[in-house]
């Protein structure tokens, strides 16, 4: 079989939901993945930064297959022999009283709506059913229907109503709109992406976190963040809010809590918010497991053993020199923090950022755009300075075939 033969088998079996750039791959290794022509690329998407620490990292691996031998899911029916060791490992990571753990990024973000509403009227006092949840425009928080109800994003939203109420949506780094809708006083959080990523990897203001937590504070608010994305490394810290300091009442994290070899996301919170929740209302099959928790235990490690956020942050620097020194009419701007940076592309005779994409492909470096006319770079946090250079290089010949 040739990439065309797989492509065509998952066209005709496999549902219509994605359109993915024409590579098959089959392997990965840190930076590095292949195709079934045995082609290797750069891998610059990262899976949406869920491989921060590489594909297949060794430890990460051993840890998997060495658990997947003895125990991988017993359910929170029972107690199991790893899971505390978990939840006091990430507690003590992150510095939180307690840790509830998910599977997928969308779990664990409606996990924080539903702690945010049980705070609302166990702790806030505000009346049954009447709490609202601040959240912002260009939003991406994942695809359950409650969370789309957030979604300013057409393809995100459109044709799944009924929607969920209960949120106000406001534009994206503006302290102004945040403090009005704050007068609110059924308000009982904010919900925010330290950078939006589905976007465009659209970096707020300098200060607005901080700026944007102090009114939460003032208002009696939780400021809840979303860190799917942005954690674990990827901005050049361990947590993006660490760039200004702010400790998120709701830390949601997923993808690279797991490096990447299976769904594995948190909730992490204080007793006062994360106790409104009491046995049996709420919860998940896998939620937890044993494998899910020796693995994400091996993923905390290697970014705190490998420096990945120090990493991170130094080539993250030196990636947007280089990109911002290309004589290209074709780039707009380019921004970012840490690795996780995007080009904001100038359509030109008809070419677009997908042309640039597959351009891309061709040299050995694949990345995705987002919203057509932006491409994210985003690599694994393992990358080293030579295979960055090497990379760029790469992206400098792309842009050069459309002078
Ligand atoms: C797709 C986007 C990125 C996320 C944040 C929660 C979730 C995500 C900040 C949900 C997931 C993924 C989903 C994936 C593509 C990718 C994505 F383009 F969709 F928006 F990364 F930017 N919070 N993002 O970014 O986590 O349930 O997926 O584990 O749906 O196409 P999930």
């Amino acid at each position: 079989m040739n990439t065309q033969d797989y492509i065509n088998r998952e066209d005709k079996y496999g549902a219509h939901n994605y359109h993915p750039l024409p590579v098959v791959l089959e392997r990965g290794e840190g930076p590095f993945v292949w195709d079934v022509e045995g082609k290797r690329y750069f891998d610059f998407l990262s899976a949406y930064s869920a491989v921060n620490q590489g594909h297949c990292h060794p430890k990460i691996i051993k840890a998997l297959t060495e658990q997947a031998q003895r125990l991988t899911l017993t359910s929170r029916a029972f107690y199991n022999s790893v899971l505390g060791e978990y939840e006091e490992y990430i507690t003590k990571y992150f510095k939180y009283d307690k840790v509830l753990p998910m599977n997928s990024g969308a779990e664990a973000d409606e996990t924080a709506l539903k702690l945010c509403r049980k705070w609302a009227y166990k702790k806030k006092g505000i009346k049954q059913d009447k709490a609202k949840i601040i959240c912002c425009e260009g939003n991406f928080h994942g695809r359950t229907i409650t969370i789309v109800s957030m979604s300013t994003d057409p393809d995100a939203r459109n044709d799944y109503g009924p929607f969920t109420p209960g949120f106000v949506i406001i534009p994206y780094n503006d302290l102004r709109a945040l403090e009005n809708a704050l007068k609110d006083p059924d308000v009982a959080g904010f919900l925010v992406e330290p950078i939006q990523g589905e976007a465009g990897v659209y970096v707020p203001d300098e200060g607005y976190l901080k700026k944007s937590y102090d009114l939460c504070k003032k208002h009696n608010v939780l400021f809840i963040a979303d860190e799917v994305q942005t954690g674990l490394g990827r901005t050049g810290k361990l947590l993006a809010c660490d760039h200004e300091g702010v400790r998120p009442d709701i830390l949601i994290l997923g993808k690279a809590l797991s490096g990447g070899v299976m769904p594995v996301s948190v909730v992490l919170a204080d007793d006062e918010i994360m106790l409104t929740i009491k046995p049996g209302e709420h919860g998940s099959t896998f939620g937890g497991n044993a494998l899910a928790a020796k693995v994400a235990i091996a993923a905390l490690e290697v970014i705190k053993n490998e420096k990945l956020a120090e990493n991170s942050e130094r080539l993250g620097k030196i990636f947007r020199d280089e990109m911002r020194s290309i004589k290209s009419d074709m780039i707009e701007l380019v921004r970012g923090k840490g690795l996780l940076n995007a080009v904001v592309i100038k359509p030109k005779k008809g070419k677009t950022a997908w042309d640039i994409c597959l351009a891309m492909k061709d040299k050995g470096l694949i990345a995705k755009p987002t919203h057509e006319h932006i491409i994210r770079f985003a690599p694994p946090l393992v990358i080293t300075e030579k295979q960055l250079r090497e990379a760029i290089s790469l992206i400098r010949d792309a842009f050069k075939l459309f002078e």
